[in-house]
């Protein structure tokens, strides 16, 4: 790439992405008098919720903390209809952010960041966009999401499909016809569950491809009320100081003792958050589950036997009841009546993990041993390149030439997930090693992250310092913490995207940061006090 500058453009910061970081990180940079631009793929404001527009797509964060906490008149000014809203409902609150803060009039829509090259020289960045746009700004802000590079390529002879094919995060936006279809969806992960359970009164045929079954947590989402509506507006200066310092920025927090009870006792509880039909026996029951083998498999097991109890036949337990891996090591998620479906004569679970999918021909799916699924339409619920690739498919340069994709396809680190060492001036959100990858209801992470950003600028500006930089040693020190951390949460030993054993050839590495929320807002804001300890400001 060569190191010319001819702009179009000059910024004291760019930001790529127009979802929930990107939104809050406009805002906040635009009342410091930053000279400050969004950059965004898609035709309007959402991220995650302007892209998974797949049939089923909603919250399983309760929808009152999936919030902006930082104004109370924004929290209060909108209202949700149910616990676990859909996705068109979500899309709807994020354009109500963007009108309520007038931020469309400072983001560049339908524009992708094709590449960024950092020059030394100047401090700065040189972003060119796809449609040719060449822009010099001073800092480069990462808010892509953790979960936007999505696994779409991955059969061979996905091209001569007679049907429709479609990513489910790639969902057309004018819909899909599948009434009375011919149907099939590879992937059962939170995606493949939401399709499933959703299309299928629709579809005359529908074949769920299996590899990797899932424990699955009936969800309860009650329609909200005036007063239901009230109660959760009352509890907002509770929630806004509650959330940031839970384990995993929900508004529960593992509450029981393992050893504090009797067999009884435990299975009262675990009977009781079950019920709730919410994350909590994922994220507010035992923390033991993520480090004691047998408390993993007693906690495994209750869920096994809930869903034994809801399967009439032995060979769909055999198929769709995980057994070698625990509760909680894998996302959880919830679901409505999804393990019904698979008793409906229309519907067929096909196991692939002796009989793998071999490619798509024309007529459909084709299967290892010559079995043909013919199909008019296929579903790839396959899940994504988490954490990276939404940066490694941009041509990210830092110092000295160095390519973020070909660093990260070494050994993926992070300076808490907040930048990179090599990449001055290039700070990020929602990238590995820091909660926001994956462990986390998602609003209450970023908006900690843009906030440190926020106050790192200004900190800057303040004091005069142009450039900064994660240091090699700050770098070390913190993946090694990581490292620590994750080692001893059984989250390490399940292949999932949380390792990032879905994408061929990905170094291994606990995505999230396992320390807990709370623990990783203390660390951060300990290194902003401390005058930034781990990066060098120049
Ligand atoms: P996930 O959780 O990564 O699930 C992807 C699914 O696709 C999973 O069942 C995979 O099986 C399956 N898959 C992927 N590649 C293949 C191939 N080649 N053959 C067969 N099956 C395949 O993605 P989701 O979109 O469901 O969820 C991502 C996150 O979004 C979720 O965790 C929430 O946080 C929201 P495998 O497990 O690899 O055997």
């Amino acid at each position: 790439m060569a190191n010319t500058l001819a702009a179009n453009r000059t910024l004291d910061a760019l930001i790529i992405g127009a979802g929930v970081a990107g939104l809050y990180q406009l805002h906040m940079l635009r009342e410091q008098g930053l000279d400050v631009r969004v950059y965004e793929t898609a035709s309007d404001v959402g991220g995650t919720w302007y892209w998974n527009r797949y049939p089923g797509a909603r919250f399983d964060s309760e929808a009152y903390i999936y919030q902006y906490l930082f104004s109370e008149d924004l929290y209060k000014n909108w209202s949700w209809s149910q616990r676990f809203p859909d996705q068109p409902e979500i899309e709807r609150w994020m354009h109500y952010i963007a009108d309520e803060l007038d931020l469309r009039r400072d983001i560049s829509f339908s524009t992708s960041v094709a590449s960024a090259e950092y020059r030394e020289d100047a401090g700065r960045w040189t972003v060119r966009t796809a449609e040719g746009e060449v822009i010099d700004t001073q800092f480069l802000i990462t808010c892509c999401g953790m979960l936007s590079a999505p696994l779409q390529d991955l059969f061979p002879g996905q091209q001569d499909f007679n049907g429709s094919l479609f990513h489910t995060s790639r969902w057309p936006r004018e819909g899909a016809d599948l009434a009375g279809k011919r149907v099939g969806v590879v992937g059962t992960g939170a995606t493949g569950i939401q399709v499933i359970q959703t299309i299928v009164d629709e579809v005359a045929d529908l074949k769920v491809f299996v590899r990797t079954p899932q424990y699955a947590i009936p969800m309860k989402n009650p329609s909200y009320d005036a007063a239901d509506v009230a109660a959760y507006k009352d509890r907002f200066e509770e929630l806004r100081n509650t959330l940031p310092h839970t384990f995993t920025g929900f508004e529960y927090d593992f509450r029981y003792i393992w050893a504090d009870l009797t067999a009884e006792g435990r299975r009262e509880v675990l009977e009781e958050i079950y019920e709730n039909g919410s994350l909590q026996l994922w994220l507010a029951s035992f923390a033991e589950m993520f480090f004691d083998e047998d408390v993993s498999e007693e906690v495994s097991e209750f869920v096994r036997e809930k869903m034994r109890a809801r399967l009439s036949d032995p060979e769909l337990c055999k198929m769709l009841i995980p057994e070698d891996y625990g509760f909680g090591t894998h996302r959880v998620p919830l679901e409505t009546n999804y393990l019904e479906v698979y008793h409906r004569p229309h519907v067929t679970a096909v196991g692939l993990r002796e009989n793998p999918i071999s490619r798509i021909v024309p007529e459909g799916v084709l299967l290892a041993d010559g079995t043909l699924h013919e199909l008019d339409v296929i579903i790839l619920a396959t899940g994504f390149d988490a954490g990276t690739g939404a940066l490694t498919r941009i041509d990210i340069r830092g110092r000295d030439g160095r390519s973020l994709k070909e660093d990260w396809s070494r050994d993926i680190r992070t300076t808490m997930g907040l930048a990179v060492h090599g990449y001055p001036n290039m700070l990020t959100t929602a990238v590995p090693l820091a909660p926001s990858a994956a462990l986390c209801n998602m609003t209450t992470c970023l908006q900690q992250q843009t906030e440190w950003i926020s106050e790192c600028i200004r900190y800057m500006r303040d004091n005069d310092h142009m450039v900064i930089e994660a240091t090699r040693e700050g770098e070390d020190a913190w993946v090694e913490h990581h490292d620590e951390t994750a080692d001893a949460n059984l989250i390490s030993k399940t292949d999932s995207w949380y390792t990032g054993s879905n994408v061929e050839g990905k170094p291994r590495r606990v995505l999230s940061y396992t320390g807990g929320v709370g623990t990783y807002r203390q660390k951060t804001q300990e290194a902003a006090t401390a005058g930034y300890k781990g990066f060098d400001l120049r």
